[in-house]
């Protein structure tokens, strides 16, 4: 018999770090790591079936979706639905919040925000996509919950995970209690555990961003991207640069690899790109959890105010010093 830990062995045993939990959250994890093993198989599927490509829609952002988009929202919200254990669920692919009031979901008390397949333009092209999620505790008293129950700060999540579909495909995730990272064995369909205890190097030698946007980026992320490409020994530079362009997956890399990751804002996208309820939150999450540091610059993600469910935030995350080391170049005045 093998000596392995499952998904699901590892949440009950964690169970027992929450005194007074009752269970919800663990089955909550649970139905989350079901739906990602049927998300799994499909996207792995991705290169052989008419399901790739477009499905011909926008999501509410503008962007076109992929079929791979709607069935990957379609596979979470129905888990979490049946699951019980959910009151309400935010997604990326969703303009609103969509309530979940079946008789056993009335009292759950529980909020999932999820991008349900982040990266999905790198579908056709065989790269890694992801999926990020993010649990609050709901906080209206009673009825049916309230948009105000996911525009709380990071700082308030319950749980945090993300499940990358690469060359293996993981789910790594946080109770607030360090993070985990699970390898799905394709023989047993089983996510074991196989990063405990998971650390993000102090400092390292990979940034990433879409240096393609150069001339749109602020003053302050242009001198980093120089402070990265001059040499000096001590330091190790010039760094390596590495961007996939899907945002788990270069975090993942830079998790356990040590770096940076940013998306800063630019002219065209003054607050950047990325979503803060369903993607830098979490991740942030994440990484702190992790031991690294996750800024818009300036101020802690976690502890950004958030006003609209889909509000976008820019983000400098990775390895401490060097998230440290871009903040001092953002904060010079040129
Ligand atoms: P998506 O949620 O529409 O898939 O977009 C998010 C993705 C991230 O995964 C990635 O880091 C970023 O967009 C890449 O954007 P860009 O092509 O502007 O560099
Ligand atoms: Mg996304």
């Amino acid at each position: 018999m093998n000596n392995f830990t499952t998904l699901g062995q590892f949440i009950i045993e964690k169970q027992a770090d929450f005194p007074y939990a009752k269970g919800e959250l663990s089955r909550l994890l649970r139905d989350i790591g079901i739906a990602a093993k049927i998300v799994n198989r499909e996207v792995n599927k991705a290169g052989l079936m008419d399901i790739l490509g477009s499905a011909g829609n926008t999501n509410i952002q503008g962007e076109s979706q992929q079929k791979l988009d709607v069935y990957a929202n379609e596979q979470f919200i129905s888990a979490l639905r049946s699951g019980g254990e959910c009151c309400m669920v935010a997604s990326e692919e969703n303009e609103t919040v969509i309530p979940i009031d079946s008789a056993v979901s009335k009292s759950a008390k529980y909020i999932v925000a999820i991008d349900p397949l982040d990266g999905s333009s790198n579908i056709d092209v065989n790269v890694p996509v992801g999926t990020i999620f993010s649990i609050y505790r709901r906080i209206s008293p009673e009825g049916p919950a309230l948009l105000s129950d996911v525009l709380q700060k990071g700082t308030e999540q319950v749980a945090a995970g993300y499940i990358i579909y690469g060359s293996s495909t993981m789910l790594v995730y946080t109770t607030g209690r360090g993070v985990n990272g699970f390898t799905l064995d394709p023989s047993i369909g089983e996510f074991c555990l196989s990063h405990p205890e998971m650390k993000i190097p102090e400092n390292g030698t990979i940034y990433s961003i879409n240096e393609g946007y150069y001339v749109h980026f602020p003053q302050g992320v242009k001198s980093y991207i120089k402070y990265c490409q001059v040499e000096d020994e001590a330091s190790n530079r010039p760094y390596t640069s590495r961007y996939i362009g899907s945002m788990v997956a270069d975090l993942h890399r830079n998790l356990i690899k040590g770096g940076i990751f940013i998306y800063p804002c630019t002219a065209a996208a003054p607050n950047g790109k990325l979503r803060l309820v369903y993607e830098c939150n979490p991740l942030s999450f994440i990484i702190e959890q992790a031991g690294g540091r996750a800024t818009n610059g300036s101020t802690r993600i976690l502890e950004v105010e958030v006003n609209t469910l889909h509000q976008r935030s820019p983000i400098f995350i990775g390895s401490e010093q060097m998230v440290l080391k871009a903040e001092s170049f953002m904060n010079e005045v040129f």
